[in-house]
């Protein structure tokens, strides 16, 4: 039996989740004046404070993004933050269904942002501040640093292109923006160029050049590539056969008559969506409304699931698409050569068919389609680095809401495993009931102790190098799968989809690790539940009985 964490019997209303750290955990001192009403829970294995419970009385304000810098300036004792006033930026301020107010603030030295660095101070519906958390790197105030870029923007460009071996052709303009980059304890002042391709190995490309010296300091990829085709070769069954309603358009065109397209427009406050054929490079087209040839199914069930995915989104969290702001759904089907994987770049989904041995087209799995959407929110929200264990808190929320979506069981990719992984033993590609059901890539099973096999608890995790699959993104995430299917067994998909949905939107950050997203959970879950509430314990048991204790 793993340790249990118990929940205190004594609990202040409000809380404050204090947890920076830089790469390490800072102790954090409540300050101790008149309008605090602290509490202190201790870390006994960190043998730091990393959970204080406060409530600041704070008279009503206009501006709560002034306020949230001054209250951090005033208790510079208690965050550790230089100046806040002027090295926090504000980057958004929220305000959410319960009447409570978010304002995400970025660290900044000289102006220029800090990756990841990032730190959001809470409000409640009486503008009382309950709660700051976030990742702070204390050390950039007392580094000296030149700030003022040797190379231009362009120039830092075209040193990311040829780091990563960038086609002519790019599908988006790159972007190029100054920041700070801390990187194996140093600290460089860089150009993160972004880059996205798709060539037979796609790219949605992160790299990270020296403004002084034009130096490549660090580079990943989100989109990784997928092995499993190689593991058998054989002839596909082709696809599903269900029967599919879906939005179209009709277009009446001179020359060619009336054709249709998969074009939905039909969700007011939504700029569509749209699902487009790789081969021709146009929106799928059909000469008659009935989508029946073989051809077009999977573009049929991209569209099909896109849709699926945005009624979730809107229906449970009142998210209106990707980026709460009713982006359109635009999504590729028939990518690449018995391509055995699905992605999302940054901006839209593409879908391979398959080899038709290992996988089938794997639009028709909606469980895909919400991954691979859920990493659009996520882009959109905590945008978490996708990298080691904020990387695998990126793969476990797509994974999360896959099965959330797709709510008949608690396995991923069930719909598009071919005939061959199935006669293997390969039902699914991961399991968040029984990750261990599993067998991991061949590479990676030195890096744990476990036998080979999908993580479900922190005494497995795979101590995986960044370069393979980025520190481990797809298989550490399933500890934090496992940890919310626990979680889900006792309160039900539902209330886990809300309280999830709040940790990701509310709470977490670029830089979030295992243990941020414990404490977010059940923070989310006491927002919504209540504090002690049964949804508030079971939150927090399922991350107990992974190993992840505080
Ligand atoms: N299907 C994979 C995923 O969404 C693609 C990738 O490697 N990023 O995680
Ligand atoms: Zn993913």
């Amino acid at each position: 039996m793993k340790k249990k964490y118990v929940v205190p019997a004594v609990l202040s209303s409000a809380l404050i989740v204090s947890s920076f750290t830089a790469s390490s955990v800072l102790a954090v001192n409540v300050p101790e004046t008149a309008n605090v009403q602290a509490q202190k829970e201790w870390n006994e294995n960190a043998n730091v404070p990393i959970f204080v419970k406060e409530k600041f009385a704070e008279k009503h304000t206009t501006n709560k993004a002034s306020k949230a810098k001054a209250h951090l300036q005033n208790n510079k004792q208690t965050y550790g933050i230089e100046n806040a006033e002027e090295n926090l930026d504000v980057k958004d301020v929220q305000t959410d269904e319960l009447g409570m107010t978010h304002v995400r603030l970025i660290q900044t030295k000289d102006g220029i942002p800090v990756e990841g660095s990032e730190v959001i101070v809470h409000y409640n519906e009486n503008d009382e501040l309950v709660s700051v958390n976030g990742h702070h790197n204390p050390e950039i105030d007392s580094t000296t640093l030149d700030t003022t870029p040797d190379i231009s923007k362009e120039k830092a460009i075209d040193l990311a292109k040829t780091a990563v071996n960038a086609p002519d052709q790019l599908d988006y303009e790159p972007t190029s923006e100054l920041v700070i980059y801390p990187f194996q304890e140093e600290h460089y002042v860089t150009f993160k160029v972004n880059l996205t391709f798709t060539t037979d190995e796609p790219g949605n490309w992160f790299v990270f050049v020296d403004a002084n010296d034009g130096t490549v300091i660090d580079q990943y990829n989100t989109i990784s590539h997928a092995k499993h085709g190689e593991l058998h070769k054989s002839v596909g069954t082709g696809v599903l056969g269900d029967h599919r309603k879906i939005h179209t358009t009709k277009v009446k065109e001179p020359k060619s008559g009336t054709q249709f397209t998969l074009s939905d427009n039909s969700h007011e406050g939504l700029e569509g969506i749209y699902t487009y054929d790789v081969n021709t490079g146009e929106i799928a087209t059909n000469n008659s409304a009935s989508w029946k040839d073989e051809y077009h199914r999977p573009a049929v069930d991209a569209h099909y699931n896109s849709e699926k995915v945005y009624e979730y989104y809107l229906n449970e969290h009142d998210r209106n698409s990707l980026d709460d702001e009713g982006m359109a759904i635009v999504s590729r089907v028939n990518y690449g050569d018995n391509y055995n994987n699905a992605f999302w770049d940054g901006r839209q989904m593409t879908y391979g068919n398959g080899d038709g041995s290992f996988m089938v087209p794997l639009s028709a799995g909606l469980d895909v389609a919400a991954h691979e959407m859920t990493h659009g929110v996520i882009t959109n929200s905590a945008n978490l680095v996708y990298r080691g264990q904020s990387g695998a808190l990126n793969e476990a929320f797509a994974d999360i809401f896959g099965a959330l979506v797709d709510e008949d069981d608690w396995e991923v990719g069930e719909d598009i495993m071919g005939p061959d992984a199935k006669a293997d033993g390969r039902t699914a590609l991961r399991s968040l009931s029984d990750p261990s059901k599993f067998p991991v890539n061949e590479d990676y099973v030195p890096y744990s102790n476990n036998g080979g096999m999908y993580p479900s608890h922190m005494d497995e995790f795979y101590e995986l190098p960044t370069d393979l699959d980025n520190g481990g993104v797809h298989i550490n995430s399933s500890i934090i799968n496992h940890a919310a299917f626990i979680t889900g067994e006792q309160i039900g998909k539902e209330k886990l989809g809300q309280i999830y949905y709040r940790a990701l939107v509310t709470y977490l950050t670029a830089n979030s690790n295992f243990s941020d997203a414990r404490n977010a959970i059940i923070q989310s879950a006491e927002d919504i539940y209540g504090e002690g509430s049964e949804e508030a314990l079971a939150a927090a048991d399922g991350f107990d009985q992974v190993g992840i204790y505080e």
